[in-house]
């Protein structure tokens, strides 16, 4: 008897991944980005406005460039931040003090409707409620979208975080 080998394909998860930079060519650094995201799983369907934003945190430090994207993938969460990683390494990133100046930085935000609170993976990004530089270019591409730990969409908490500054 034959056996057969039925292989099932994972179906591709929504992700939105937020990029910023504030070293060397900054616009340049974003694209090549994305173009690495693209040749390495993550099908992208949206790309954002690219703004300029002042340093968040207590570092003084050069303006940033951010961004968001959204697209789809079928790589498992940890595969994808070891992805970013690697593409965050190719762009020449080097170590560098916590919140301080970097060539590239991208950062899982939503996987999907998926929690994941471990200590080197924590989706949805703990922090994207206090930041400006994500929620709206976010809100740009999906207001609707549901946060899974709030329960509160994305037009939802950038409307609180204005009211509240
Ligand atoms: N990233 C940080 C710290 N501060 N500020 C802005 N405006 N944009 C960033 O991408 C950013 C930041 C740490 O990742
Ligand atoms: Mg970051
Ligand atoms: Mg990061």
């Amino acid at each position: 008897m034959v056996e057969e080998v039925v292989q099932v394909a994972e179906p591709a998860k929504r992700v939105f991944i937020a990029i910023g930079s504030n070293l060397g060519d900054r616009e340049k650094n974003i694209i090549d980005a994305i173009n690495l995201l693209i040749a390495n799983g993550v099908d992208v369907k949206n790309i954002s406005s690219i703004i300029e934003t002042k340093p968040y945190g207590n570092v003084k430090q050069p303006d940033f460039l951010n961004c968001v994207v959204d697209g789809y993938t079928t790589l498992p969460p940890k595969i994808l931040l070891a992805t970013l990683k690697a593409i965050e390494k190719e762009l020449g990133r080097t170590a560098t003090t916590h919140w301080g100046p970097r060539v590239i930085d991208l950062d899982i935000i939503f996987y999907d409707e998926l929690v994941i609170d471990e200590p080197n993976l924590k989706i949805p990004h703990p922090d994207m409620q206090n930041r400006f530089f994500v929620l709206e270019p976010l809100n740009e591409l999906a207001p609707d979208f549901m946060h899974p730990v709030f329960n509160k969409t994305v037009r939802e908490l950038l409307s609180e975080l204005r009211s509240k500054k």
